[in-house]
């Protein structure tokens, strides 16, 4: 999405931990209905687990503006578990995508607009975290796209490639998820404690393998590797 007025924060934001919740995703705490443009599945905590990312807003308690993120706090009987939404000042806002902007293997968000009441703002993410990996697939421009649209990959323990059981995360190269938002076309994983992992490309014909690799990194995989 392409801005004219732009505002990068100093006041970050990061996550807190609240009393895990079931969310109702048709947006109705308390009996209160917010208008919600999109939703996103990151893992802004890097812990491993995606989080859930709204197009609200809402004000801390120091009245700072903050995007609304849902912690994933973990299954109980198989049911990923919420951290609790706030229940008032909350805003619509137009879209939020999630790209690393900085490069420090946190997912940043971007609240973006096109009213020309609103600004636009751009998070950083300084939340306390675990390891990461980020991973993109080139292809030959022929019969694979250059950005690696399409391609699957899968993070495994290492040592268990292409083992179910010891499956760390799954992330497809899309460049469009979300309301009126884009992607880079790249996979970004948050792995926690994990310090090493195999890594499996799936891609039209193609099976790419990379195996001990060792995370807190960006990877770059081509069909010929
Ligand atoms: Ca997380
Ligand atoms: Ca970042």
């Amino acid at each position: 999405m392409l801005s004219s007025r732009f505002r990068y924060l100093p006041d970050h934001f990061s996550l807190s931990s609240n009393q895990a919740v079931r969310l109702d995703m048709r947006g109705e705490p308390e009996n209160k209905r917010h208008r919600v443009s999109m939703a996103l599945f990151a893992d802004l905590d890097n812990n491993g687990r995606r989080d859930i990312l709204l197009a609200m807003t809402h004000l801390d308690e120091e009245d700072r503006l903050q995007p609304l993120v849902l912690r994933n706090e973990g299954n109980t009987d198989g049911i990923p578990q919420f951290s609790a939404p706030p229940l008032d000042k909350l805003a619509f806002y137009c879209t939020m995508p999630t790209a690393d902007f900085d490069r420090d293997g946190r997912m940043d968000v971007f609240m973006a607009t096109w009213h020309d009441t609103l600004d636009n703002y751009l998070f950083r993410n300084v939340t306390d975290g675990g390891n990461y990996l980020t991973v993109s697939v080139e292809g030959n421009g022929e019969n694979y796209n250059l950005m690696g649209i399409g391609a699957v990959i899968r993070l495994y323990e290492t040592g268990h490639v292409n083992e179910d059981d010891h499956l760390l995360g799954r992330g497809d190269v899309v460049i469009g998820q979300g309301y009126s938002s884009g992607d880079e076309a790249r996979v970004h994983f948050g792995l926690g404690y994990v310090e090493s992992c195999d890594v499996a490309v799936s891609w039209q014909e193609a099976e790419i393998i990379k195996e001990k690799v060792k995370v807190n990194r960006h990877l770059t995989l081509k069909p010929e590797d």
